[in-house]
C-alpha cells in the first residue's frame, strides 16, 4: 500500500522550535497533521510564528525493523552516568579519548543533528554547525504504547529510539544522546546490544547532543544519505 511521509517543523524569528514526522497511510494523514500541528503550538519551547507541514508519497521501500530493546540505569549523578556510559562504549571498542571528544561534541551544544565520529576521532560529518539529521523514520503505534504504558521511557523515548535504532541497523557502531532540552538529563548510549537510558547523564541547564560513533572504513556518503533518506518504520 502507498504510504505517506508527514514533516512538521516549526520555529520562531528564524529559530527552530520543534520538528517531528510520521509515516502513515492515506486514510491517516489528515488526523496526523492535525496532531503534528497542535505539537507545534503547545511546544515548551514556545509558539512558533512559522509552521511548515510536508506530505509526501514514499516511493522508496519501507524497511520495517525492531526497537532495540531498552533499559534504563539509574545514576545517582553525572560523574557516575558518564563513566557508565563509557563502560558500554568502551565494549564496543571506541577509545577512551574519541568518547571524551564526543562528550566534548555534546557538551558544546548547539547542533540540530549529529556529529560523525571514527575511531580515531575524526569528524566526518560535512556541515560540523548543522551535523546529520536523521529521517523518514517512525514508530508504530503499538510500540509508542508500549512505551509509554509499560514505563519503558517517555515521548522522548519514543522519538528517540526510532533514531537509535534505525542508525545501529545502519551499522553505525554506537550513539551517544542527551536531549538539547535544558531539564531533560536522562541520555542514552545506544549499542546492536541495545537502548540504555542513563538517567543524569548531564546536569540541569545543559546543552545537548548526539555522536554517531563509525568504522574507519565506512563508506560515509552512503551512511549520511541512508540516515537521511532510507524510510524506516521501527516495531
Ligand atoms: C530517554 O529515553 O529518556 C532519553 C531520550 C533523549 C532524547 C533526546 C531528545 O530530547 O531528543
Amino acid at each position: 500500500i502507498v504510504m505517506y511521509s508527514i514533516k512538521m517543523r516549526a520555529s520562531k524569528n528564524g529559530k527552530h522550535i520543534s520538528g517531528a514526522e510520521r509515516i502513515v497511510n492515506k486514510d491517516e494523514i489528515e488526523e496526523t497533521v492535525k496532531e503534528l500541528v497542535r505539537r507545534a503550538l503547545t511546544h515548551e519551547n514556545g509558539t512558533p510564528d512559522f509552521i511548515n507541514i510536508k506530505i509526501e508519497e514514499i516511493k522508496e521501500e519501507i524497511t520495517y525493523i525492531n526497537h532495540l530493546p531498552i533499559k534504563t540505569i539509574h545514576c545517582k549523578d553525572k560523574e557516575e552516568a558518564r563513566e557508565t556510559a563509557k563502560k558500554i562504549l568502551r565494549n564496543e571498542g571506541i577509545p577512551d579519548s574519541v568518547i571524551d571528544y564526543a562528550y566534548e561534541i555534546i557538551d558544546k551544544g548547539g547542533m540540530r543533528g549529529a556529529a560523525i565520529l571514527n575511531l580515531k576521532g575524526e569528524r566526518l560529518e560535512p556541515d560540523k554547525e548543522r551535523g546529520v539529521r536523521v529521517k523518514n523514520i517512525d514508530t508504530t503505534k503499538e510500540l509508542k504504547e508500549k512505551i509509554l504504558k509499560e514505563n519503558l521511557g517517555t515521548e522522548r523515548t519514543v522519538d528517540a529510539i526510532a533514531i537509535a535504532s534505525k542508525v545501529i541497523h545502519l551499522g553505525v557502531i554506537a550513539e551517544l544522546c542527551t536531549s538539547d532540552n535544558k531539564s531533560y538529563t536522562t541520555g542514552y548510549v545506544a549499542t546492536k546490544k541495545g537502548y540504555f537510558r542513563i538517567t543524569n547523564l548531564k546536569k540541569e541547564g545543559e546543552s545537548g547532543g548526539r555522536v554517531f560513533f563509525v568504522k574507519d572504513d565506512v563508506d560515509i556518503e552512503d551512511l549520511i544519505n541512508k540516515l537521511e533518506n532510507k524510510p524506516f518504520i521501527i516495531k
